[in-house]
């Protein structure tokens, strides 16, 4: 372990933080202790750190602190999802709290506020973050969390962080980032005055597409404790083997992210020119209507491309059902690429109304570009739109 001050750089940090040679054999990775329990010496007396895996487990312990140091966090918290590790904020909040929730969201987490929580009387609010007079307008006396996803799934809008967390100083409102589509790596909601950041690690952190999970990260020692009392009561935690495999994805994130964005920026830059693209949305494009939010709180602009397709539902069909080297399935994020319709596809729970108005619209179409080679990636869309 370091004892220096420097603060080490993202790639070390995703490589050492939270991991040390294992004390008993000197193992290299953190062991995957498969383990439920731990032996007590007499009642109450425990022999290390641990008594019952889901309270807490060493191979959890070293990737919830490794998560930690990615985000500039001082508390990680491993989930069994991502809609697990919201759900868990939401719990924190009591009938009666109103939340203000981003309008262009994962569908899963549209569905989660408004078909679950609402039904336990915490209202929601959704709101256009990207308009800084509407979100002010939205408070309530009763809102106690504000919920932002930057860049939105899947109309890619970004939300300047640091504005609206400036608005719900003093209000005694909380601000969560589900900061899944930038990653730690490009992104640090907590050094933007955020509170909670919440990740679906299924997608960039762990990369490969071979396992569920989520994860928060918070600095208010508090919010820790509450968090991890929810955990522990609830139970939504993750499985060991799960948590060894994210422990060796966040040792390549820096890596991967570095071409998901080279990719994702050719790609975009080659599909304006397409004549059967309408339109693409790329943080990275100056044509993007908050590039220049995205310029000042994200290093780099992400492996997710939006395109709006000429024509109607069924050349949208065409192109999904010719594509080879990407993937036709829901999620985001893997080593390899993928392609999906979120209208039929991830965000088919979010109200009709709801779609049209945020223009998910049929003609639309998300890639999440993988770390192929990219000219391949770019003739495998090109023979798809011919
Ligand atoms: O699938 P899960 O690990 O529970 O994560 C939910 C979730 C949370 N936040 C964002 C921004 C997400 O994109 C997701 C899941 N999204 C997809 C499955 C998808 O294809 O968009």
């Amino acid at each position: 372990m370091s004892t220096s001050s420097h603060s080490q750089g993202f790639g070390t940090k995703a490589i050492h933080a939270g991991q040390r040679p294992d004390p008993s054999t000197g193992a290299i990775m953190t062991p995957i202790y498969q383990t439920s329990t731990f032996v007590q010496q007499s009642p109450g007396k425990i022999i290390g750190e641990y008594d019952y895996s889901r309270a807490a487990n060493p191979t959890r312990t070293a990737i919830e602190a490794n998560l930690a140091a990615l985000e500039g966090g001082k508390h990680g918290l491993c989930y069994s999802s991502g809609v697990a590790a919201t759900g868990a904020v939401l719990h924190t909040l009591s009938a009666g709290d109103n939340v203000l929730l981003c309008d262009d969201v994962y569908g899963g987490t549209n569905r989660l506020f408004h078909r679950i929580f609402a039904q336990l009387g915490i209202e929601t609010t959704l709101v256009d973050m990207t308009d800084l007079d509407a979100t002010r307008a939205a408070f309530r006396d009763n809102t106690k969390l504000l919920w932002i996803e930057t860049p939105t799934n899947p109309t890619l809008k970004i939300i300047d962080i640091a504005a609206v967390c400036e608005l719900a100083k003093g209000t005694g409102a909380r601000v969560a980032v589900d900061n899944t589509f930038a990653t730690p790596f490009l992104q640090n909601p907590l050094s933007l005055g955020a509170d909670i950041v919440c990740h679906s690690t299924t997608k960039y952190i762990g990369g490969h597409s071979d396992a569920i999970g989520g994860a928060l990260i918070v600095n208010d020692d508090e919010l820790h404790q509450q968090l991890k009392f929810i955990q522990l009561s609830e139970g939504a935690v993750p499985g060991i083997f799960e948590c060894f495999l994210l422990l060796r994805s966040t040792k390549t994130l820096h890596v991967r992210m570095e071409r998901h964005c080279a990719n994702a920026r050719r790609v975009a830059e080659h599909l304006i020119e397409h004549p059967a693209v309408e339109r693409v949305v790329y943080p990275g494009l100056e044509s993007h209507p908050q590039h220049a939010i995205a310029k000042k709180q994200m290093r780099d602009f992400g492996g997710m491309v939006t395109i709006y397709l000429k024509g109607d539902i069924e050349r949208a069909r065409t192109m999904l059902e010719r594509v080879h080297l990407f993937g036709l399935a829901e999620s985001l994020g893997g080593v390899e690429s993928l392609i999906e319709h979120p209208a039929i596809m991830t965000h088919a729970s979010v109200p009709p109304e709801q779609r049209a108005k945020l223009g998910i619209s049929d003609s639309l179409v998300r890639l999440s570009v993988g770390i192929e080679n990219v000219d391949d990636l770019i003739a495998d869309l090109d023979q798809a739109l011919a």
